[in-house]
């Protein structure tokens, strides 16, 4: 699928104390980020506090990525949106600012009939001026789950070359690979990598990339060389730090460790998330200490 099957951090977007946008400590993550050897970025997903972004906000965080990044590492911007007219004027914005391609959540909160939801993904592919579109499945956040049948339907629209699949149903991922064997199929679920690459993922996206790299680059290399064992152990190594940043709170958690590295210069999120609670601060930062060493 076009060089697209790899791995992608899901980036933060590092907040000054005031909650506004910190385009410096933007450019140092990014860079962090590639020195980790993670040829890949996910712009303005989840992990990216997008959705609780102005639509122009969004676009600068957007365009601070990619000139940054630009061609050291692919891109994909997330243009998701509750509204069509918002995606397509975020998916225009990655198409100027020299994306490899675009990905978006469902239209989200009213419960839309999946017509509405095709409709919303032909035109976010429209507006992306020939870059193409990444399905982002995630019942979970969402509330939209989709059928088999109907991500037959959504793959199915020219340009949509894949799914980032964030799901633990790894029946899922193996059915949409059977059904699509040369499909992107971007595991979301860091704690499941290797059971996603198992199932059929070609590559992935995870917030957890931005602090263990290495450690996701070093596992999808082991199972390539047959090498289970070591493969599974690099899991349970992310999982032990993963299991903290689920009980901290992923995103904020990930600023916090990212914060006390020195990569970013604030560890703020954006309200209402709420800040690391105080008995998570020396697990989380013992952690980072360790993965810094
Ligand atoms: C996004 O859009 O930023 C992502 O989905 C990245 C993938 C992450 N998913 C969510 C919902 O946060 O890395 C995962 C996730 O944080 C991790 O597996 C811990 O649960």
């Amino acid at each position: 699928p076009g060089g697209l099957a790899r791995l992608y951090a899901a980036l933060p977007t590092p907040f000054d104390a005031q909650e506004g946008f910190a385009e410096t400590c933007q450019r140092s993550l990014a860079r962090f980020v590639l020195r980790q050897g993670i040829d890949g970025l996910y712009v303005g997903g989840s992990t990216g506090e997008s959705l609780m972004q102005s639509v122009e906000e969004r676009r600068e965080g957007l365009r601070v990525v990619a000139d940054e990044a630009r061609g050291q590492a692919k891109l994909i911007g997330h243009v998701g949106a509750i509204s069509t007219r918002d995606a397509v004027a975020l998916a225009r914005a990655c198409a100027e600012a020299g994306y490899d391609a675009v990905s978006a959540i469902p239209p989200i909160y009213f419960p839309h009939g999946k017509d509405a939801i095709t409709g919303y993904y032909r035109d976010i592919v429209e507006a992306a001026q020939g870059l193409p579109l990444v399905i982002y499945n995630i019942p979970a956040m969402s509330s939209v789950s989709f059928s088999l049948a109907e991500l037959d339907r959504l793959l199915a629209i020219p340009g949509v070359i894949g799914i980032k699949q964030t799901s633990i149903d790894m029946y899922q991922m193996e059915q949409l690979r059977r059904r699509y064997p040369g499909t992107l199929l971007l595991n979301g679920y860091d704690e499941v990598f290797l059971a996603g690459m198992v199932s059929g993922a070609n590559g992935g996206i995870g917030s957890t990339y931005n602090v263990m790299g290495g450690r996701y680059r070093r596992m999808q290399q082991a199972l390539a060389a047959g090498q289970v064992e070591e493969a599974m152990r690099l899991q349970s190594a992310c999982n032990e730090v993963i299991d903290l940043l689920v009980q901290a709170g992923v995103f904020p958690g990930l600023k916090f460790m990212l914060h006390h590295m020195g990569v970013i210069a604030s560890p703020r999120t954006r309200a209402p998330l709420l800040p690391v609670a105080e008995q998570f601060h020396a697990p989380l930062r013992q952690t980072a200490d360790t993965l810094m060493a």
